[in-house]
């Protein structure tokens, strides 16, 4: 079997159909498909930030239901179950509470359905819900942010045998400080380390951030210098030992693809064995797949991309 997957697209409708085009599927019949065996799958993140994220989810869902496309659940997709669910511990309240920043990233969603819990809100939260938190194919495997098998091994009984969260699984996994929240964490955002005391940095949004994204992917990178993906304040950073706590085994036994990074500059893999796939269509960057046919070293030739 052969895929093309790609990176996170984030309402980037257009984008995403020229990158298809480029790989030779053509939209029949309000479904976009490749005249030879070849599916798409999709890393996740298809909403927020863009202009045209209803336009993304309907290809995308067109393609699943037609079988012509996967998909993996990405942290906005995550992030917007959480929106959409009450807790139950909380009466009233949402996983995701319905106020400041929760709202403001995610309003151009919330305006293109029409608003919170109308009808077609709720039809496209149950489509985020099928979507599986990982794919352990044969020939690949893709995750949104991370592999880790600890992870998956901790959300043993709230997952079904694709890799779906259950209705149960959601309310536990939803539940901030279960071991089931933590792993969602880590396969949909990624391994953080906490920063030495004193040691802190700004992210995109201006919050102050005290804990840093590992680069998991490179197992030489087993220090807090070498280990930070904050170019900027890894100069600062000791050359210590990671705290245990935050070791992941990195495993490339498959081709492994993920999204999520925001990678920067001209489409590079990030090794022969795995490789990220976002490259920040949303932020002025390019949209970004990888032509897949069953071999177990990546090719840099295979990576495809449009602005
Ligand atoms: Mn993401």
């Amino acid at each position: 079997m052969s895929f093309d997957i790609v990176g996170d697209v984030h309402g980037h409708a257009d984008s995403l159909k020229a990158l298809l085009r480029s790989l030779d599927y053509e939209e029949r019949n309000g479904v976009w498909r490749h005249g030879e065996d070849r599916r798409v799958i999709f890393v996740g993140d298809l909403i927020d930030r863009g202009p045209a994220q209803l336009e993304t989810v309907a290809i995308v869902r067109r393609m699943i239901e037609a079988d012509t496309a996967r998909i993996v659940i990405g942290n906005h997709e995550f992030n917007a179950v959480a929106f959409a669910t009450l807790d139950p511990g909380n009466p009233g309240r949402h996983f995701r509470q319905r106020k400041g920043n929760n709202v403001l990233h995610h309003s151009v969603f919330l305006d293109a359905v029409g608003g919170a819990d109308t009808p077609l809100h709720r039809e496209l939260i149950d489509f985020f819900r099928a979507m599986p938190l990982w794919l352990d194919l044969p020939e690949l495997r893709v995750v949104h942010a991370c592999w880790s098998s600890q992870a998956m091994a901790a959300l043993q009984g709230h997952v079904d045998n694709e890799g779906r969260l259950t209705d149960a699984g959601f309310m536990v996994a939803l539940s901030q400080g279960t071991p089931a929240y933590e792993a969602c964490e880590t396969l949909l955002k990624g391994p953080e380390m906490a920063l030495p005391a004193g040691i802190w940095y700004r992210d995109a949004q201006g919050s102050k951030r005290k804990r840093c994204r590992t680069r998991w992917w490179d197992a030489t990178a087993n220090t807090l210098r070498s280990a930070c993906t904050e170019e900027d304040i890894a100069g600062q950073l000791p050359d210590d030992p990671l705290p245990p706590d935050t070791e992941i085994s990195l495993d490339d036994s498959k081709p492994l693809f993920f999204g999520h990074y925001w990678m920067q500059g001209v489409p590079s893999l990030t090794s022969n064995k795995l490789t990220c796939l976002d490259f920040s269509i949303a932020k002025g960057g390019v949209l970004c797949a990888y032509r897949f046919d069953g071999e177990s070293e990546l090719q840099t030739p295979r990576l495809r991309w449009v602005s």
